[in-house]
């Protein structure tokens, strides 16, 4: 099974995604998904320049050995557009394994540990009633467990806030933060306003929808440490499932101050890239869910690394299943997730109807819980026409500014 062609194919259908083919002399193609929103053409000229030379000719068998060689041979190490180059090569490797095999990739993994990965939707809305009918359409979709975000007061747009207001009608841009155009769009912050309203927020969600529903949080990395602390006790009555990115923590010793102060679950880790970004934070058990996506830590090889040092300290999945993640890194998540003793939960956003025309899936929905399907390998095929028809469009995810001026996180 010998690589004879490497394509990297970029694609816009409603937003963008790139995609790495291999194609082996026994006429198999596999599909690594390589997507880094708003840095996309950065993995494009990794892939393209630099590792595709090297694919062409190698036993496509090897995935330890294609992972090693393409993270050590380098000599530079880890980021996010190394680890998501080499995450498509080893991604489109398993989908070439088990195409070769005639299995779904979790055989080769191990094996099912469960039959269905329970899934959450992103409900949002800028006030409490709009919050409370996206919440309701959730449910309605199937959801058993929403992610829950809203406005706060003062503050003019806010991440995390499904809006179609601005965005090209039947373009699958109301969930999806980075934004077409030139120039990344500006959002303000402000922390104070913010640990004000959230804990009011839960408080009218759980009064309307009860116990049991699973709802979590994400704060995307806004908070200092004590600012984490302090919210992560005020929501202790609501019971959250998790509390996510409450700091930026590439300062992995900050968590500390903040698990001293709260039992609200935390969830970190959709922006680190290797399992180094975690060594400290798992060895002293501060989290309690990974977020990473295959997609952007080095593949599935990677990830079940840190999955399995993770699972050592009762530590779960919540693998990151934005909009940007392809259809191609979901696949390669549920998958995983499928494998796995210690999955915990799988973020998922549906995608638009362009992104669906152009990858063909075969994962079921069913009871709130995904599955990825039967069919060998990863269960996804790029239709190379449809792809054809939406080129790149420059895009980038937003950023902040506090009241006075100063860039802030996020
Ligand atoms: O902002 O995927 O939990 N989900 C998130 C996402 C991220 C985007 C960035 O590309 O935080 O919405
Ligand atoms: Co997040």
């Amino acid at each position: 099974m010998i690589i004879e062609q490497a394509e990297v194919i970029v694609t816009s259908p409603d937003r963008n995604f790139v995609t790495l083919r291999l194609t082996t002399d026994d006429g198999l193609s596999g599909l690594g998904d390589a997507t880094l929103n708003g840095r996309e053409l950065a993995v494009v000229a990794y892939l393209r320049e630099h590792v595709v030379p090297l694919l062409l000719g190698r036993d496509a068998h090897r995935i330890e050995d294609t992972w090693q060689f393409l993270y050590r041979s380098a000599y530079w190490r880890r980021g996010p557009v190394t680890m998501a180059a080499i995450a498509a090569v080893d991604m489109a490797l398993w989908d070439l394994k088990g195409k070769a095999a005639g299995m779904p990739v979790y055989q080769l993994l191990g094996g099912a540990s469960r039959t269905g990965l329970l899934a959450y939707g992103h409900a949002s809305g800028r006030d409490l009633p709009e919050l409370f009918d996206s919440i309701r359409a959730h449910l309605e979709q199937g959801y058993r467990a929403v992610r829950v975000q809203t406005g706060v007061p003062g503050l003019k747009s806010i991440y995390g806030i499904a809006s179609n207001a601005t965005h090209q009608a039947g373009v699958r841009y109301d969930h999806e933060p980075a934004q077409r155009g030139a120039r990344p769009h500006e959002e303000d912050w402000d922390t104070r306003a913010y640990l004000r309203h959230v804990p009011s927020v839960f408080e009218a969600v759980r009064g309307e929808f009860g116990p049991e529903l699973p709802l979590l949080h994400d704060a995307h990395h806004r908070l200092t440490p004590i600012q984490a602390a302090q919210l992560g006790k005020s929501l202790e009555p609501y019971d959250l499932f998790w509390l996510e990115d409450a700091t930026p923590a590439e300062n992995q010793e900050a968590l500390r101050l903040v698990r001293q102060h709260t039992t609200t679950p935390l969830a970190i880790g959709e922006i680190f890239n290797t399992v180094w970004d975690y060594q400290q934070i798992i060895r002293e058990q501060l989290i309690d869910y990974v977020r990473s996506a295959v997609t952007h830590t080095g593949g599935i090889t990677h990830l079940r690394r840190v999955l399995d040092y993770a699972a050592q300290y009762q530590i779960k999945s919540g693998m990151h299943g934005p909009t940007d993640i392809s259809p191609v890194g979901m696949a390669a998540a549920l998958h995983l997730g499928l494998a796995i003793h210690n999955f915990g939960i799988q973020e998922y956003m549906k995608h638009g109807t362009r992104t669906d025309a152009v990858f063909q899936q075969s994962f079921t929905w069913k009871d709130g819980h995904l599955h990825p399907g039967d069919r060998p390998g990863l269960g996804v095929d790029l239709d190379t026409d449809e792809a054809g028809k939406y080129p790149y469009e420059q895009a980038y995810l937003p950023y902040n500014r506090l009241a006075d001026g100063t860039v802030h996180d996020w």
